[in-house]
């Protein structure tokens, strides 16, 4: 007998810029297939490798389908089925006594971007806000680069990727498009075969350089650098905008000056590219009609990394770019969330301030004895800290801590969950409504669930719900069901109003995207309408080259993606794993040959804070430099340790960033 299948609309929920329109077949209350939708603007019908099989990952045998408790050591993975009551009557005692003995501040939400649609996202703050738990601050990814531009731009916004259809010079400038923004790819080729001229900046010769006619190879973080020394040679050949400068920015009479002491003869040994391709570059950029730079995140995971941004993003105004269509940067300035985000997080609940932890230092929070009160209770969901933040060793004994409370919100046993005390079982998107925005172009959706939730599977906003009742937090606000509350947050959104226009709320109400009205460059959204250039409100008011202090160790650490996986999401995926391979760490002949390495050898990458066993890949690295590439399971891993495990809990110059690419460390053959 062949059960009726059905085509309906969802949106992909993970921390990627293109967020795709779905397409989901489903045969009764199971997904069969899933491809990308044709009518999204953006999508245009094909998704990434991960998602076209998403069905594997949500019918996966190993999905966690029901509430349970931890049998075994913390780590082990060995747990045993109970009620959703017995988890969440367990939840609150445990959580009530410590409430009464240290306050709600010594419970810890821990929360990223495993699933990034606005509710599922955002709803467990106004929880925590109730109840006065700590504070998350959530800067595990590119805020370091968001903090960079708006120090110059302000709130503008920055190009979309489809207007690259207009560029006639584009640099790719830390990123790797092929894996983290595949509907870019097909912009960028249909430039190229127009005659377009790509370059990729780059620490290694990562997939993108497919895409390149030429890769440069760079010293990780010195990028502000780079930048400056093109700007310097702008300014020599007679390249500068003056009249744009004068129009649209302030404080270049100031800047100017400073410029003298980046020529590229000054720069070279710091960038590692010769003076005379740092001056082709500069005036190749400066003589392009309508330039562009599709910038990534990884240069700005460092310690100079706001500042690195703040000089590459100030390119396009010395060119003039941002007049021309076509011209200027991507990857920068996402457009403002149309969503009222109060309306879902929810300030005014909380009664008094409380205070705020960094999601970079679990490890030193968790292991400080003078933190008062103490973090008693951590509450994980739509993340895998053990997997994905810094410092991994000291963290995983941290979390293997009997007198730590630990709640893990989870689909899969990940690293994370197997320290839970309780494990409570998560939704997938397509079993659950939401508003989905998107930070690499200005679409928007709303998804509507697709099929049910399998077994006692709860979203987000569900177990929060539930976890409110079984508390005693009896605010009308958590009685709204999912439903209601995505009709709740469209319609005390009041810029949506502007943004969409009455074609606009029919496309989003068949689960269709659609395109908002945003204001875009040139014009600028500070407080002096202008790029600003020097900005007196900082410690640094005007971009320079911020030098960091030497590492002990030769060689620098730097993470990139894997288009096989997405952070440690898919992870889960047999297929997807065996097809990327072990850990491994690329590596530059000359550093391989020096430390007597082959390619395929097994080797130990380390610094003060661990030992990490991975795989030598030499390969076209920047000499100085080792990639990793793609987040592992240290449950998986040899050693039981990843290449986090060698990240410091260090913050970038603003932004409060993770500093995730700026670890010196040191490789020696397994064994030795
Ligand atoms: N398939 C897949 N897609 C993803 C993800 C994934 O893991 N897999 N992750 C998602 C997430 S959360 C994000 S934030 C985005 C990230 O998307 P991207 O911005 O494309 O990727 P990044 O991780 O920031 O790293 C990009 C590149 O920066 C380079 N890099 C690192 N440091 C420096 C530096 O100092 N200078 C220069 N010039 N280059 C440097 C690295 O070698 C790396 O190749 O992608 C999202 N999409
Ligand atoms: N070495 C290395 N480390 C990295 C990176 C890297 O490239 N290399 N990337 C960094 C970056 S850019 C980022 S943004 C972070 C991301 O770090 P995280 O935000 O922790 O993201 P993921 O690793 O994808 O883990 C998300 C988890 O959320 C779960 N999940 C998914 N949907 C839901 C849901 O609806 N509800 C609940 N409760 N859970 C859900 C998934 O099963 C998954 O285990 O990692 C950072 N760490
Ligand atoms: S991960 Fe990115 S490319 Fe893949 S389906 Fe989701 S939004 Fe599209
Ligand atoms: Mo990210």
């Amino acid at each position: 007998m062949h059960e009726e299948t059905a085509i309906r609309r969802s949106a992909c929920p993970y921390d990627c810029p293109d967020t795709c329109g779905l397409l989901i077949e489903v045969a009764g209350d199971k997904v069969i297939g899933v491809r990308g939708d044709s009518e999204h603007p953006v999508t245009r019908g094909f998704v990434c490798r991960k998602m076209n099989s998403y069905e594997r990952s949500i019918n996966h045998p190993n999905r966690i389908l029901h509430p349970m408790k931890r049998v075994g050591q913390k780590g082990e993975g060995r747990f045993e089925r109970i009620a959703w009551d017995e988890a969440l009557t367990t939840i609150a005692s445990r959580w009530k006594t410590i409430i009464a003995e240290d306050g709600a501040e010594a419970i810890l939400p821990y929360s990223y971007s495993g699933v990034m649609s606005a509710i599922g996202r955002h709803g467990g703050i106004a929880f925590f806000n109730k109840l006065g738990g700590s504070a998350l601050i959530r800067t595990l990814c590119s805020s370091g680069k968001g903090a960079g531009w708006a120090s110059l731009m302000g709130s503008s916004v920055d190009l979309d990727p489809r207007e690259m259809a207009l560029s006639t010079f584009i640099i790719i400038w830390g990123s790797d498009v092929p894996a983290t923004r595949i509907h870019s790819m097909p912009v960028i080729q249909a430039a190229r075969k127009r005659g377009v001229p790509v370059v990729l900046i780059e620490t290694y010769a990562s997939p993108a350089s497919a895409l390149a006619d030429e890769t440069l190879l760079v010293n990780p973080g010195s990028d502000g650098a780079l930048a400056l020394a093109m700007m310097q040679v702008l300014v020599a050949e007679g390249l500068a905008d003056r009249d744009f400068l004068a129009a649209h920015t302030v404080g270049w009479d100031q800047f100017e000056p400073t410029l003298a002491d980046y020529t590229p003869e000054a720069v070279s040994e710091l960038v590692g590219l010769p003076a005379d391709r740092i001056r082709d570059l500069a005036i190749r950029y400066g003589k392009a009609a309508a330039p562009v730079i599709l910038f990534g995140s990884g240069p700005s995971r460092r310690r100079n990394g706001a500042m690195n941004c703040r000089c590459v993003a100030l390119l396009p105004a010395v060119a003039g770019a941002w007049a021309k269509p076509g011209g200027g940067t991507i990857g920068f300035g996402s457009a403002p969330s149309p969503v009222n985000g109060a309306t879902i997080t929810r300030p005014d609940f909380l009664e008094r301030p409380v205070r705020s932890i960094n999601v970079n230092c679990l490890a030193a929070v968790l292991s400080n004895p003078d933190l008062a009160p103490p973090i008693r209770s951590l509450y994980v969901y739509g993340s895998n800290p053990a997997a994905v933040v810094g410092n991994q060793r000291s963290l995983l004994e941290q979390l293997a801590r009997d007198d730590l409370f630990t709640v893990v919100h989870e689909r899969f046993m990940t690293d994370t969950a197997r320290y839970a005390d309780i494990i409570l079982p998560a939704t997938f998107s397509v079993e659950q409504a939401d508003i989905h925005t998107c930070y690499g172009y200005r679409t928007l959706m709303v998804s509507r669930a697709a099929v049910p939730p399998p077994g006692e599977c709860r979203s987000n906003w569900n177990t929060f719900r539930a976890l409110a009742g079984v508390l005693g937090l009896d605010d009308p606000y958590f009685l709204r069901t999912e439903e209601e509350m995505v009709e709740h947050v469209l319609e005390n959104s009041p810029a949506l109003q502007t943004m969409l226009d009455d074609a606009g709320w029919a496309t989003l109400r068949e689960g269709k995207g659609v395109d908002l009205r945003v204001e875009a460059p040139p014009v600028f959204k500070t407080a002096s309408g202008k790029i600003e250039i020097l900005n007196p409100s900082l410690a640094e008011p005007l971009p320079r080259y911020l030098p960091v202090e030497e590492d002990k160790y030769p060689l620098r650490l730097v993470a990139a993606p894997s288009a096989y996986t997405l952070n440690s999401t898919f992870t889960e995926r047999e297929d997807l794993v065996a097809a990327r391979g072990p850990q491994t760490l690329r590596m530059s002949e000359k550093d391989a040959v020096a430390r007597g390495i082959r390619d395929g050898d097994e080797i130990v990458c380390f610094n003060e804070l661990a030992e990490v066993r991975c795989i030598a890949r030499v390969g076209e690295v920047m000499p100085g430099t080792v990639v990793t590439v793609g987040v592992f399971s240290a449950a998986a891993a040899p050693g039981g340790l990843t290449a986090n495990a060698l990240v410091r809990e260090r913050i970038s110059d603003m932004g409060e960033a993770t500093t995730l690419n700026d670890n010196g460390v040191e490789v020696r053959l397994a064994g030795n």
